[in-house]
C-alpha cells in the first residue's frame, strides 16, 4: 500500500463555527478543500496511531465522496480501525454512542445538520473526541490555525471501500468495519426506556406520527418506532434518507416540518407527533393541536425524569444554553439541583456531563439530550415523551398545562432574520454593545432593564473562558431579550432574537405567544434597530 503526499494550497475560511465546519457543497468541492481540513485535524491531533475512528454522516449529497476521501486519509494517518456506517450513514447521536461504545479515539461526522442538502445545498464536517462529544473550542481553533498554513496532505492509494454491505476490509495496518448504523443505538434506547410501557400505550390505540424529513432518522425510526414499538408504517413519514432531503429543509420546526404540523393541527390529528432533523440530533414534539416549545420540552422531561428507567434515581443537575428559556431553572430549583447556563453549542455541555455535574441538558434550537451520549438526540427525546405519556396516562397538552400550573410558564419565541448582509449584522451588534452601558435601569413600557451585558462563560471544570456569546437584556420581572448572530449559517449572517417573559397567570397560558410577547418584541426592535439595520420588516422564521 502506497502513501501518497499531495502538495496543497491553504484556504483562509476553515474556522469551525457553532458545530464544526459548515459550508456550501460547492465550497467543499474546491480542490483540496476537504483534504486540507482533514489533514489539519490529523496534524493537530496526537496519539491516534493504531486507535479507532468512527465515521459516518447524514447521507446528504457529497457524503459518500467525502467518506471515501477520509477513509484513504485515515488509513494513511495510521488509524488501526475505522468503523463506518453502512452506506456511509450514521446519525450524530448514534456516532457519539459508537465512539463511546468502541472506546474510539474519536469520530468524524459529515453533516450540515438542518441546512438543506443537494449539489446547491450545504455540507459540514466535525470531529468528536473520545467522550463522544464535539471537539472543544481550543481544538477547533488549533485546526483552523493549522489550516491557514497547510502545504500538503497524505492519502493511502487504496481502492474505494464498498460501503453498501456490512463487511470487514483490511488495508496495511488498518481494519475497516462497515457496520449497521442502527443496531447499537437501538439497543441503547432499549436500555434507557420502558419499551413495554410505550408499546402497550401504542397497542392500546395511542396514535403517533413521526416525520424523518427524508433525513438520517428514517432507518432509526423504522427500526425503533416501527418494528420495536409497533407504530404503523403509514405514520412514519418521509423515512427514506435522500441526498437532497427530497428538496426539503430538514429543520424540525413548524415552518419546515409543515406536513407533520398540518396533520397535528388538524381535527383528525394523531395523539402525538414528532420530527427530527438532517443528522438526527434535533427534535420537535407536538401533541394533538399542541406545539411543545423546545425549552418547555426540556423542563417537562426534567420534571418527569424519574418516570423513565434510566433516570429513576434522579438527576445530578441540568444545563441549558444561555438563550434557552429559564423554564428548566424553575424545575431545577424545585428539585434542589444545580442548573448551569452555557453558551450556545452542544460542545459546552461535554465537560459538565463527563464530570457528572448534569444528567440532562438542552437548547431552544430543538435540541435535548442526556448523559447517555455526548450529542443532542432526536429519537431519544421522542422516547422520553412517549415514556412519560405512557406512565402518566395524560395527553401532551395535559402534561404541558399541569407543568405550567406547577412551575409557571416561560412564554418564549425566537425570531430569525436570515441572509442579513454581514456588515449590517455586525453594525447592529456593535451599536448594541456600545449602548449596553446606558441601558441599565432604563424603563420600556412596563419593563425595566436590570442587567444589560454580553454573555461570557467560564467552564467550571477546565476554567476555559468563552467570550462574546450573545447580548443579554435581563428585565427586573424575569423577562429577557437576547441577541446573537448564528454560528451555523453558510451565507450572509443570521440574526437571532430570543424573547421571553414569565407568566404565572393561568388565564393567560393559552394566549397566542406572539401577541403575549408583542411589547417585548417592540422593545427589542426599539433598542437594537432591527428593522433599520437588517432592512427587514418581519423575521424570516419564527419559532
Ligand atoms: C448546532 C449546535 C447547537 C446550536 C445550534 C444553533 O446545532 O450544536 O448547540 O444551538 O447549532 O446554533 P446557531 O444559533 O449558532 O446557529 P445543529 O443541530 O445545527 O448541529
Amino acid at each position: 500500500m502506497q502513501i501518497v503526499t499531495v502538495a496543497s494550497k491553504a484556504y483562509s475560511d476553515q474556522r469551525p463555527g457553532t458545530s464544526g465546519l459548515r459550508k456550501s457543497v460547492v465550497t467543499f468541492q474546491q480542490e483540496h478543500y476537504l483534504e486540507n481540513f482533514v489533514q489539519s485535524l490529523f496534524d493537530v491531533l496526537d496519539g491516534y496511531v493504531g486507535k479507532t475512528l468512527i465515521l459516518g454522516g447524514d447521507g446528504r449529497f457529497f457524503n459518500l465522496t467525502a467518506i471515501q476521501v477520509i477513509i484513504r486519509m485515515a488509513v494513511a494517518a495510521g488509524f488501526g480501525r475505522i468503523v463506518v456506517g453502512h452506506d456511509g450513514l450514521l446519525s450524530t447521536p448514534a456516532a457519539s454512542h459508537l465512539i463511546r461504545k468502541n472506546k474510539a479515539f474519536g469520530g468524524i461526522i459529515l453533516s450540515a445538520s438542518h441546512n438543506p442538502g443537494g449539489p446547491d445545498g450545504d455540507l459540514g464536517i466535525k470531529f468528536n473526541t473520545a467522550n463522544g462529544g464535539p471537539a472543544q473550542e481550543a481544538l477547533t481553533e488549533a485546526i483552523f490555525q493549522h489550516s491557514l498554513k497547510i502545504a500538503h496532505y497524505h492519502f493511502a492509494d487504496i481502492p474505494e471501500v464498498p460501503l453498501d454491505c456490512i463487511d470487514q476490509h483490511s488495508f496495511g495496518h488498518t481494519i475497516i468495519d462497515v457496520v449497521d448504523p442502527v443496531a447499537d443505538y437501538a439497543q441503547l434506547m432499549q436500555e434507557l426506556f420502558d419499551f413495554s410501557a410505550i408499546k402497550s400505550l401504542i397497542d392500546n390505540g395511542f396514535q403517533v406520527c413521526f416525520d424523518a424529513m427524508h433525513a438520517i432518522t428514517g432507518p432509526y425510526a423504522k427500526k425503533i418506532l416501527g418494528e420495536q414499538l409497533g407504530i404503523n408504517q403509514e405514520n412514519l413519514l418521509n423515512c427514506e434518507p435522500k441526498a437532497d432531503f427530497g428538496g426539503g429543509h430538514p429543520d424540525p420546526n413548524l415552518t419546515y416540518a409543515h406536513e407533520l404540523a398540518e396533520r397535528m393541527l388538524s381535527d383528525t390529528a394523531p395523539d402525538f407527533g414528532a420530527a427530527s432533523d438532517g443528522d438526527g440530533d434535533r427534535n420537535m414534539i407536538l401533541g394533538r393541536q399542541c406545539f411543545v416549545n423546545p425549552s418547555d420540552s426540556l423542563a417537562v422531561i426534567a420534571a418527569n425524569a424519574t418516570l423513565i428507567p434510566a433516570y429513576k434515581n434522579g438527576l445530578s443537575g441540568v444545563a441549558r444554553s444561555m438563550p434557552t428559556s429559564a423554564a428548566i431553572d424553575v424545575v431545577a430549583k424545585q428539585l434542589g439541583i444545580d442548573c448551569y447556563e452555557t453558551p450556545t453549542g452542544w460542545k459546552f455541555f461535554g465537560n459538565l456531563l463527563d464530570a457528572n455535574k448534569i444528567t440532562l441538558c438542552g437548547e431552544e434550537s430543538f435540541g435535548t439530550g442526556s448523559n447517555h451520549v455526548r450529542e443532542k438526540d432526536g429519537i431519544w427525546a421522542v422516547l422520553c415523551w412517549l415514556n412519560i405519556v405512557a406512565v402518566k396516562k395524560q395527553s401532551v397538552s395535559e402534561i404541558l398545562l399541569a407543568h405550567w400550573q406547577r412551575f409557571g410558564k416561560h412564554v418564549y419565541t425566537r425570531h430569525d432574520y436570515q441572509g442579513v448582509e454581514t456588515t449590517s449584522a455586525k453594525n447592529l451588534v456593535e451599536h448594541l454593545l456600545n449602548n449596553l452601558i446606558n441601558l441599565s435601569d432604563k424603563q420600556f413600557d412596563n419593563y425595566t432593564i436590570k442587567t444589560a451585558d454580553e454573555f461570557s462563560y467560564t467552564d467550571p471544570i477546565d476554567g476555559s473562558i468563552s467570550e462574546h456569546q450573545g447580548i443579554r437584556l435581563l428585565f427586573k420581572n424575569g423577562a429577557r431579550i437576547i441577541f446573537r448572530l448564528s454560528g451555523t449559517g453558510t451565507s450572509g449572517a443570521t440574526l437571532r432574537v430570543y424573547i421571553e417573559d414569565y407568566c404565572t397567570d393561568s388565564n393567560q397560558y393559552n394566549e397566542n405567544t406572539q401577541s403575549y410577547l408583542k411589547p417585548l418584541i417592540h422593545i427589542a426592535d426599539k433598542i437594537a434597530g432591527i428593522k433599520m439595520h437588517t432592512g427587514m420588516k418581519i423575521p424570516t422564521v419564527i419559532t
